[in-house]
């Protein structure tokens, strides 16, 4: 690919540029226009008062040690923590399972699983109304490619606008890499220098790249490049993992929850250990609300609150419930998980299986064995290593189940 013209930039003063990140987030993000949203907002969640013991208007006495006082203290605690717990199931996690059908897993597409992803499983909960004219939803294909070859890997990317779907006939108008989201799974390998150009073709904005797989000068590299521009630097993949790139142009979140964002695997020096299908889950949340025309465009007060209409892994609700990942029976499977957020975390667990091996942050040298659920935090990834002996359908989701609900699930089919 030919590079595109590359304006070396002087370095900004530090002092000066960090104040550019350092701005107060909701300074920047400009008033929502008034729109026509008609799902009504989700009934916020109000906690229940958390159970107190006043400890400070009794003494222990002499015939009472500390050990059996604490064990009231801890008794009374217990039995209301459980109540909590109990109501929250029954509020909660029962409603959820029964309507969602296990999100949409049991109702996963037929072997092969390469139906189309535009047909949303009965997983979807959201009251947002279609979009008319929605464009389809090519899948996000999962499946990890081989790393180029040698020393030196160009890599390039060109941030633009475009228009996408993130569930069925939901049309949103997102900020991307190369025209989806998530952008292109970049896939390196550890010890390669990467010469990369980002060229930014958006006309209304600046953007840039920020490679969390990469030592470099932030003032330097990850500096806005303005519309039209292109701009080169070269970095050396030091560690091996599964990592997160985004644009950081502040307000940083608002460009996240647009959807610029994606996954570089850097795979370890000498390879991995052993043979596997090798997938790419890249988590992220959507805050819509409906434009005039239509489509739909990010809620900045959603995002603000934390309050996401869908989670989805790789750009789409319920995709890989309707187009399962495949494996064979015994066949070991590495899946690189990367967390783009913008806000939530991910508690990712595959239901019917454990990890057998467990990378955070996918360098080998992290090694954990025979996890339930892993912890991927928000600009976080990991590897997960799991093998299925027995043919079956094993879903995937984030155990937040609130985030499930929405979008963040899939499924594992196990077939000879
Ligand atoms: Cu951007």
């Amino acid at each position: 690919m030919s590079i595109p013209e590359v304006k070396n930039r002087a370095p900004e003063a530090p002092s000066s540029a960090l104040e550019k990140v350092t701005d107060k987030v909701t300074d920047k993000v400009a008033p929502e226009t008034p729109v026509a949203v008609t799902s009504a907002a989700p009934a916020r969640y109000e906690p229940a008062h958390e159970p107190t013991v006043d400890t400070s208007s009794r003494a222990i006495t002499a015939e009472e040690s500390l050990a059996e006082w604490w064990s009231k203290q801890h008794g009374l605690r217990m039995v209301m923590t459980q109540l909590v717990l109990t109501l929250m199931v029954l509020l909660i996690v029962l409603p959820l399972g029964s309507l969602l059908g296990w999100f949409g897993a049991r109702t996963a597409a037929p072997a092969g699983g390469q139906n189309s992803g535009s047909q949303m499983s009965s997983g979807q909960t959201t009251s947002n109304s279609p979009s008319p004219n929605a464009p389809t939803h090519p899948l996000y294909d999962p499946q990890l490619l081989a790393a180029p070859q040698g020393n030196v890997v160009n890599v390039s990317l060109v941030a633009k606008p475009a228009r996408i779907a993130i569930a069925s006939g939901i049309a949103y108008d997102a900020w991307t890499f190369n025209g989806t989201v998530p952008g292109p799974v970049v896939h390196v390998r550890q010890g390669q220098t990467i010469h990369f150009t980002l060229t930014n073709g958006d006309t209304a904005m600046s953007h840039s790249i920020d490679f969390h797989a990469a030592q470099t000068p932030w003032n330097v590299n990850y500096q806005p490049v303005a519309p039209g521009q292109s701009f080169s630097f070269d970095w050396v993949a030091n560690y091996p993992g599964a990592f997160l790139y985004h644009c950081g142009v502040p307000p940083v979140m608002e460009h996240m929850a647009n959807g610029m964002y994606g996954a570089i695997i850097v795979d370890p020096a000498n390879g991995w250990a052993t043979p596997a299908q090798e997938y790419v889950l890249v988590q992220s949340e959507f805050y819509t609300q409906r434009a005039a025309n239509g489509d739909y465009v990010l809620s900045n007060s959603k995002m603000m609150e934390g309050m996401p209409d869908y989670v989805t892994f790789n750009g789409y609700a319920n995709q890989y419930s309707q187009a399962p990942l495949t494996a064979k029976p015994g066949e070991r499977i590495r899946l690189f998980i990367v967390n783009a957020g913008p806000s939530r975390f991910s508690a990712f667990h595959v239901i019917g299986a454990l990890f057998s091996d467990y990378y955070p942050d996918g360098n080998p040298a992290n090694l954990q064995q025979g996890n339930q659920t892993i912890t991927v935090p928000p600009g976080g990834g990991a590897v997960v290593e799991l093998t299925m002996s027995e043919a079956g359908t094993y879903p995937f989701v984030t155990h937040s189940f609130m985030d499930a609900s929405i979008g963040a699930a899939g499924a594992i089919k196990v077939a000879p």
